[in-house]
Parts: C-alpha cells; structure tokens; sequence
C-alpha cells in the first residue's frame, strides 16, 4: 500500500523529508522553500503520464458551470503557454498524486496549520518556444486573486515533472517579499495577473521594494525532479522563457490552511472580489461560498487525524 492510498499517515521515510525547524524559519523570513525529494520516480511518471492523457481529452468529471476566470486550454488555442485550472477535480490521475499526504504535510509545517485542503491546481506547459510571450509570467503573488480568501498564510506548491531550471523558465522568487507592505489601494492588485499589463508589473515590484528600502532579489528555483517549490501567497514571483528544446511541465498546487474561507472585500467601483469557487462550492450556513467544500476543496492533510476519503 502506498501512502497514497493511506491519507493522514506518513512513513519513517516520508517524516524524514519534512521541512526541519530551521527550513520552517527559513521559509518564514524568504517566503519560499525548496522542498526535498516529496515524489517517487514512479509518482512523476504517473503524473506526466496523467498530464499526457488530459491533454488528450480524457476526465472524469466536468465543472458543471463555467466560471468566469476559467483558465482553461484547449488544442485549438495552440502552442501557446497551456494553463488548465481544477485538474484536481476533473482528473482523478493527476488528482491522486497532487492529494498526496506528504505534500499537505509540508504545507502544514510550512504555514504552521493544522489542516492543508487543495483550493486550486493548474496544469500548465510552457512549449519550448524561445520567443514566445506567452510564457512569460510577469511579476505577481498569488493573493493578488484571492481576495475574497480570509487567510493570510495560503500557499503554493510548484511541481515540475522534471528537473526544473533557468533555460526552462523555472518560476522564480523575490526573496522576503512576502514580508513588505504594499503601497496604496490600488485594487487593480486583485486582478488576475494574466490581464495585466507587463511593464506595470515590473515597475509596480520596483516601487514595491524602494517603499520598503528593499532590494529585489531573484531566486530562480532549481528544482529537481521530484522536489517542489513552495511559496507564500504574498510572496511576489514570475518566470522567464523556455529556452530548452523540451516543454516545461509543470502543476501549480494552490493551498489553503485550514481557517479559511470566504470573506466580503470591496472593491473601488463597488464590487465585491470573487473567485472562480464562487458559482461552484456548496454554501455555508451562513450563506457564503464554502471554501471547504470536498467536492472541490480537498483536504490532503490534517494533524494527528487520519481524514475521511
Ligand atoms: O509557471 C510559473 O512559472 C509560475 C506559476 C505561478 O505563478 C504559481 O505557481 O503561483
Ligand atoms: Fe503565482
């Protein structure tokens, strides 16, 4: 039996890779932490092969609506950057290993929470297009587009299917910004960043870090296969161009901390800030989205307490 299969409970061996007291600290004054080797050789292949056969068209399930902010590739889009959202939900292969215990237990360490549920995963491939603009990520934290969560301490794990390096565009940290105070109510911030426009992005870091007599440091994650990189919702990163002759492949797995869940958060013209769960989770008794919904919010990781599923 695999610890897959066994949710709530680690092995010796899966124990001995959790981040020690000092990569806790670590990750808490840099916002990012290159965690060690989290999936078997055999976890990888299966999880390429699970990306392989979505992009051929297999699920098992489909969102019943389409949210709004839906990202979500299709073949005729073509060789452009490929994001897909909810493949936890629609592809129980890729789902399988992105439940997997041992990554919510890192992000439990990591965020010191209690509970770790999935609140989003994106498939995303970066086709090894040297000049293509798409696939360039410009600078952005990921609390930027989720306003409408309470918590403060979610979190990101970035999982390539392969060694994972400058040429391929690896994502790429602003070390400790997770740890400056914005400048000004510009709520355009909530944004999703692909609507942006790019030099903004850039000068908006910039002013970012002088506000905080900051410097920017970029730290491009080398990521070997099988290890992941985490970062801090409101650590700021990005990613350059593939440059290699192979497709970089990769799932972004976006995580909550057990306290969270939907809060009001006005915006300037009026609105309020939503998420894509917004038209898809069940309600909670007091009638907001429910960010803990299974159907869509799994939890992979609790403390002490072997979980239902
Ligand atoms: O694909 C990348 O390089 C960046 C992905 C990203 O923004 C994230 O994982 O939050
Ligand atoms: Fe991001």
């Amino acid at each position: 039996m695999t610890t897959i299969d066994a949710p709530g409970i680690l092995t010796e061996e899966e124990r001995a890779l959790l981040p020690t007291d000092e990569e806790v600290e670590f990750y808490a004054e840099h916002g990012w932490y290159l965690s060690k080797k989290l999936l078997t050789d055999d976890e990888v292949d299966e999880l390429l092969a699970a990306s392989l056969r979505y992009y051929d068209g297999e699920r098992d399930r489909r969102l019943p609506v389409r949210p709004p902010r839906l990202a979500y590739w299709e073949p005729e889009h073509g060789p452009v950057q490929r994001h897909n959202d909810y493949v936890h939900h629609e592809h129980d292969g890729l789902s399988r290993i992105l439940r997997k215990p041992l990554i919510g237990a890192v992000a439990a360490r990591l965020a010191r929470a209690h509970e770790i549920r999935v609140f989003q995963s994106t498939l995303i491939l970066k086709p090894p297009i040297a000049g293509e603009p798409s696939n360039i990520v410009p600078w952005h934290f990921d609390k930027h587009y989720w306003a409408s969560s309470s918590s403060e301490n979610m979190l990101t794990a970035f999982i390539p299917m392969h060694d994972c390096g400058e040429e391929m565009g690896t994502i790429t940290m602003v070390d400790g910004s997770h740890r400056w105070k914005e400048i000004g109510a510009d709520d355009t911030v909530v944004r999703h960043f692909a609507d942006r426009d790019r030099s903004q992005l850039e000068q908006m870091l910039a002013e970012n870090a002088a506000y905080n007599n900051a410097e920017v440091v970029k730290v491009p994650m080398h990521i070997p296969r099988g290890h992941m990189s985490f970062h801090h919702c409101k650590t700021y990163h990005g990613s350059g161009a593939n440059v290699s002759d192979q497709p970089r492949r990769a799932v972004s797995l976006h995580l909550q901390d057990g306290p969270n869940g939907y809060r009001k958060f006005p915006l300037s013209d009026g609105t309020l800030a939503a998420y894509n769960h917004d038209v898809l989770v069940r309600r909670t008794p007091d009638g907001r989205p429910d960010y803990a919904d299974p159907e869509y919010c799994p939890v992979i990781w609790r403390d002490g307490a072997p979980q239902e599923g």
